[in-house]
């Protein structure tokens, strides 16, 4: 009885994670948070950015470029994996006037795994 259930569910299974395997994949190096937060404002410019991820990330692939309101980047320092925690991605950018910028950033899991987005934050 058991063996014969067992047959007609390996077969499903196996259906099932070849179906979630593209979903898994594109779930990788996503960013979950961000300081300032995304599309958000903030009344007191930022002297460092924050970046979280869902995965610890490769520091030599990971890098975050920050551009003003006509496109000019922003500051010259180089983007750091948080030594305390590898999730996290931090720019030092310098004093921001008022304005929008957009963020850049682009990440290496720790799988191998590259990702990149972009979204835009406002200082009032
Ligand atoms: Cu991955």
């Amino acid at each position: 009885m058991k063996a014969s259930k067992n047959k007609l569910i390996a077969p499903v299974v196996a259906t099932l994670a070849i179906a979630l395997t593209p979903a898994i994949a594109f779930a990788h190096g996503k960013l979950e948070s961000a300081e300032p937060p995304v599309n958000g404002t903030v009344s007191t410019a930022p002297g460092v950015l924050r970046l979280t991820f869902n995965e610890d990330l490769e520091p030599t692939f990971s890098t975050i470029k920050v551009a003003d309101a006509s496109g000019a980047s922003v500051g010259d320092e180089k983007a750091k994996v948080d030594p305390a925690n590898k999730r996290v991605l931090t720019l030092a950018v310098p004093k921001l006037a008022a304005g929008t910028y957009s963020v850049q950033w682009a990440v290496m899991t720790g799988d191998s795994h590259k990702a990149k987005g972009t979204y835009k934050f406002s200082v009032n």
